[in-house]
């Protein structure tokens, strides 16, 4: 189902319809991921379902199969980044509070430095 034309869709599905340019690293049926085009590491990489889910506080139990999904290419994809040994970081920004600033669910996958305490005080 495309989310094109609807209230909900954001930048971030133009991107996954193919719309707009952005360097993709991973995409199946579920998900899609690509590259940060503000990164804050040296490996920034977003993860996102490809039907819209607004935020993490919108999410059901019908969408534990796809929230799960993005664990597991998160780490795979921290695997083939080279970052998974020395470790990494996945952020979900929700909402004002929260610092979300695209209304299309999405994980951040950090890393390759350390990347410091979670939050400054
Ligand atoms: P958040 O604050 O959690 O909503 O993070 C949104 C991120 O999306 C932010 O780090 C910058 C990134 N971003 C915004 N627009 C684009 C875009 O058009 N392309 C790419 N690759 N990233 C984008």
């Amino acid at each position: 189902m495309s989310d094109e034309g609807t209230p909900k869709d954001t930048i971030f599905g133009k991107i996954i319809r193919g719309e707009i340019p952005a360097d993709i690293v991973f995409r199946d049926d579920t998900v899609t991921a690509f590259r940060d085009n503000s990164p804050r590491a040296p490996v920034h990489i977003l993860l996102v379902p490809n039907h819209v889910i607004p935020t993490i506080a919108d999410v059901t139990e019908a969408d534990e199969p796809v929230l799960g999904h993005m664990m597991t290419v998160a780490a795979r994809l921290a695997e083939s980044e080279g970052i998974a040994e020395d470790g990494f970081r996945l952020i979900v920004n929700c909402r004002d509070h929260g610092g979300q600033e695209v209304y299309h669910l999405h994980m951040h996958l950090l890393g390759g430095r350390p990347l410091g305490p979670m939050l400054v005080r």
